[in-house]
């Protein structure tokens, strides 16, 4: 194998199916990455790369932080494990705490599961027992939206909409139906922030409604910023709408925050940013700085309190992980708000926000750019697809990035960006040279 390492790497790489990896490309040319810190990894041959996307959008404080990695290295040899169902353990608690704090004013709980696929599961199930409990239980439908994506158990492939992700894998959930998605790059193309058109797309929810009626739908599942399927940022006074829609209907709106919460808009989370509180909001991913895997659902009072009903000594929700709040995952998360809060490093991305929105935008104009989105350090740069070869352009970017020192993610013909926090003005200016020199030498 190609690796100036030998000792780091493996000697077979078959064993291990990689997730979401075109896994015969990369097993012949891997991309190894074996220490990281601050906003670079290091390569299995001594390469340093510029992390452009936080990992996979979850290191928002960057790698390897001393606060975090401490606070991961006491509770191992403190407390490895306790049983989450009828036990606890303080950090668990301290952390639901300290979430609610942060979370907007109508979140006052938290359930913690283990990923966002995770946390998508639970905040629909939430909605439906929640309808249920409330004296609702024919409300059972839910609504996603096309290139929407909610992680990939049941649930969430189900109201989401990257055909990829639902196609192979059956019939999937009954009574789901979807949005249609706000791209629409005839009208909008290189918007700077929030575009102008697409606000009354959200009035399709009231198509839906009527089509089903209000009280069949228990729940409608957005993305504030959809990231996976490309960078979507939702027009001008539509999530309003969504909002006034789902209230005038009683239906439960969840926002799936697993991406925008802990910063990436330069505020706690989207419903901040934006001034549109949801009913849930699902998180996971900067909620440990990536460390440790962990998600939550933040519940308002409203609907927590719908379940504290009953003889006390009987489960409430019957619904939860192994893993719910484990000690490792809650001390790493305890860690990761107060460096997010000792940095003010939500302040800091909205600070330098400006600055990212011109660096991508100088990229239009350049060779296969046929559209620039941004909304706080996320980005999103559309390529013109190969004739009869979609994705393949992208993906060709995103191995010559590698080689020239950046990591980004692409999604079809779409380069998504999302860098840590800490991110300087020289490294943004590093990340936007190096895909300028690269689109203008690609075919
Ligand atoms: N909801 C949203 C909005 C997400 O972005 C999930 C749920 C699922 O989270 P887990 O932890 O189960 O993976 C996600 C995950 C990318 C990329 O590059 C995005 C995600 C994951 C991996 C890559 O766009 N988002």
């Amino acid at each position: 194998m190609a690796l100036d390492r030998p000792s780091l790497a493996p000697n077979d790489l078959s064993a291990f199916w990689m997730p979401f990896t075109a896994n015969r490309q990369f097993k012949q040319a891997p991309r190894m990455l074996v220490s990281a810190d601050r906003m670079h990894y290091t390569t299995a041959d001594g390469r340093q790369v510029l992390d452009g996307a936080a990992g996979l959008w979850c290191c928002n404080a960057g790698h390897n932080r001393p606060k975090i990695v401490k606070a991961i290295q006491e509770q191992a040899a403190e407390l490895d494990y306790a049983p989450a169902f009828q036990m606890g353990h303080p950090k668990a608690f301290e952390l639901a705490n300290r979430l609610r704090d942060m979370a907007p004013d109508p979140f006052e709980h938290v359930f913690f599961t283990n990923s966002g696929s995770e946390s998508v599961e639970t905040a629909l199930k939430i909605a439906i027992a929640y309808q249920r409990a409330i004296g609702q239980g024919t409300r059972t439908r839910l609504i996603g939206r096309e290139r929407g994506y909610h992680g990939v158990n049941f649930g969430g492939i189900s109201v989401g909409g990257i055909v990829n992700n639902r196609k192979v894998f059956g019939s999937l959930l009954t009574g789901v139906d979807h949005l249609p998605h706000t791209h629409l790059p005839d009208r909008n193309a290189f918007s700077r922030g929030q575009p102008e058109h697409g606000a009354t797309l959200a009035d399709e929810l009231e198509r839906i409604v009527a089509l089903h009626g209000a009280e069949t739908i228990a729940a409608c599942i957005v993305e504030p910023v959809a990231g996976s399927t490309g960078v979507l940022i939702p027009p001008k006074d539509y999530l309003q709408r969504l909002r006034d829609i789902c209230t005038r209907h009683g239906i439960v709106l969840i926002f799936d925050e697993v991406i925008t919460g802990f910063g990436r808009l330069g505020a706690p989370f989207a419903a901040d940013y934006f001034g549109v509180m949801p009913d849930l909001i699902t998180c996971a991913k900067g909620l440990t700085n990536g460390a440790v895997p962990m998600g939550a659902v933040l519940a308002t009072k409203d609907i927590h309190d719908a379940f504290m009903h009953g003889p006390e000594h009987l489960i409430e929700l019957f619904h939860g992980y192994t893993y719910s709040g484990s000690p490792l995952a809650s001390a790493a998360g305890l860690a990761t708000l107060e460096t997010y809060r000792e940095e003010g490093l939500f302040e800091r991305a909205a600070e330098i926000a400006p600055y990212w929105e011109d660096a991508l935008h100088s990229l239009k104009g350049t060779q296969h750019v046929i559209d620039v989105r941004n909304l706080g350090l996320i980005g999103g740069i559309e390529l013109d697809p190969i004739p009869g070869e979609p994705t393949r352009r992208a993906f060709s970017v995103f191995l010559k990035a590698f080689e020239k020192g950046i990591m980004i993610r692409t999604t079809g013909d779409i380069i998504a960006m999302s860098p840590p926090l800490i991110i300087e003005k020289a490294q943004i200016d590093q990340l936007v040279d190096t895909l300028r020199d690269i689109l203008e030498a690609t075919d």
